[in-house]
């Protein structure tokens, strides 16, 4: 067995995260710079006028007051890395402003583009044939551009190093990273992360979910690829459960054989310490098959109501104090789902979590739930309520608050991608950002 796994790393490759390659270089990491060469030899794309190298680009400094004395690598996105990184001009974007900004399209970038969102059962047969293959895809097929982080240890910077990863463990990966607790001062803090339980929500799930549209376009040369939701307001059983749609379950709770998933695995299962990052990143032997198991759970017996969703919406607030799992009577505590949405004020499980709960297994495990595809169309969906939220009461960047949790300020990089997105920025129409959502059961 130790041989089969030994042969299997040496050959197959194996996992990725969300660093680019190119900046993982021991000359990039010692001189903390992230300005990768476009394709004209220049970094940033300077020569040709897409962007520069500089230092402190939009990073803002810590909030007075706050413990300075830190260890966590994710603090202070991405100083702990990197100086100087690529700010790039008019509609170029990416992490060598290579790529265009979201929404955007051409080579000068300067064309927009806008491509719609469908619930997976408005998909034709081709349509949804061609999305599990792009997943697929996206599964086994090595990320060119980024590489993950995995480490043995925390407390300590030499045992962080750099493995590959497909382009589906990129996308996983990034939530689990956002997710581990917080180190500060040589302790843990669950209580907070990066992407959840606060603010940056609804818009770091946006990020992740337009990072991984626009990796499948590149990937499948589709242009107009969309991720599809999953609307499931109301539903009396996981009806897309099935093995032509995102998969039954066997009776141990695995995805069912015949199903499209069958034999994915998770990374990052099963290591879910503090103290360390996953160190089995890079390791095909240490992953187990996904599970699911809808409806199983006490604490969450049904999916949200059409009611529910609606008395979320009626929260104006975008989010309120203290920004955390106890905020009431918002609209991102009442997404996320920590309070029963009628009254916003009952502690509760519903909306996004109860779903979470409801689904079970792999998708109910905070840290690894990303590995399983199902969670790009829930979080869809939980991102089309959004949308109806923003353009319902004309939702803006300034409506985003300050607020004292770590990595979630108006003006930080939402953790940890490249190059940095502003938290603030995503309270806008997703038309700016590139797409749009269909019209489904009455929403
Ligand atoms: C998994 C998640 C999440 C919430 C839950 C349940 O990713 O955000 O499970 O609370
Ligand atoms: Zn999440």
């Amino acid at each position: 067995m130790i041989t089969l796994c030994t042969f299997l790393v040496l050959f197959l490759g194996v996992i990725h995260c969300q660093f680019p390659r190119s900046c993982t270089t021991s000359a990039a990491l010692r001189s903390k710079t992230c300005c990768p060469l476009w394709q004209d030899g220049s970094p940033c794309g300077s020569r040709s006028g897409r962007g520069q190298c500089r230092n402190n680009v939009v990073f803002t400094p810590l909030v007075s007051g706050r413990v300075r004395q830190f260890y966590d690598d994710r603090l202070n996105w991405p100083r702990f890395y990197f100086d100087n990184t690529c700010k790039c001009f008019g509609n170029f974007s990416g992490y060598n402003c290579g790529q265009c900004k979201y929404g955007h399209t051409g080579a000068e970038c300067d064309r927009e583009k806008t491509v719609e969102r469908k619930e997976i059962r408005q998909l034709s047969l081709m349509e949804r044939k061609r999305f599990f293959s792009y997943l697929a895809l996206a599964k086994t097929t090595k990320s060119a551009d980024f590489v993950v982080l995995s480490t043995g240890d925390r407390h300590h910077r030499d045992s962080y190093r750099f493995v590959d990863a497909t382009i589906f463990d990129v996308f996983a990966w990034i939530h689990y990273y956002s997710m581990k607790p917080l180190l500060v001062n040589g302790t843990f803090d669950f209580s907070t992360n990066y992407a959840h339980q606060g603010p940056a929500f609804p818009g770091w799930h946006r990020l992740g979910l337009m990072f991984f549209e626009r990796e499948i376009q590149l990937l499948s040369g589709d242009e107009d690829f969309a991720i599809p939701y999953y609307d499931w307001r109301g539903e009396k059983n996981c009806s897309i459960c099935t093995n032509e749609f995102l998969g039954a379950s066997n009776v141990q709770g695995f995805l069912d054989d015949g199903s499209h998933f069958a034999f994915w695995k998770s990374m990052c299962s099963g290591f879910n310490y503090a103290d360390a990052y996953c160190q089995t990143a890079g390791d095909e032997c240490q992953r187990e098959r996904l599970h699911r198991k809808p409806g199983s759970d006490p604490r969450a017996s049904s999916l949200p109501s059409f009611q529910d969703v609606e008395d979320t919406l009626k929260w104006r607030d975008f989010d309120t104090a203290p920004y955390n799992t106890t905020s009431r009577r918002s609209l991102r505590s009442a997404l996320e789902g920590f309070l029963g949405p009628s009254d916003g004020t009952t502690l509760g499980r519903n909306m996004h979590n109860l779903v979470h709960i409801y689904l079970g297994g792999t998708m109910s495990q905070v840290t690894i739930s990303s590995n399983d595809p199902i969670f790009l169309l829930h979080h869809c969906f939980v991102d089309k309520i959004f949308e109806e939220w923003l353009q319902r009461y004309n939702g803006t960047p300034d409506h985003y608050p300050e607020n004292n949790q770590f990595g979630q300020g108006p003006n930080e990089c939402a953790t940890p991608y490249f190059p940095c997105y502003r938290n603030k920025d995503f309270l806008c129409s997703s038309s700016k950002l590139g797409y749009k959502f269909s019209k489904y059961q009455g929403m």
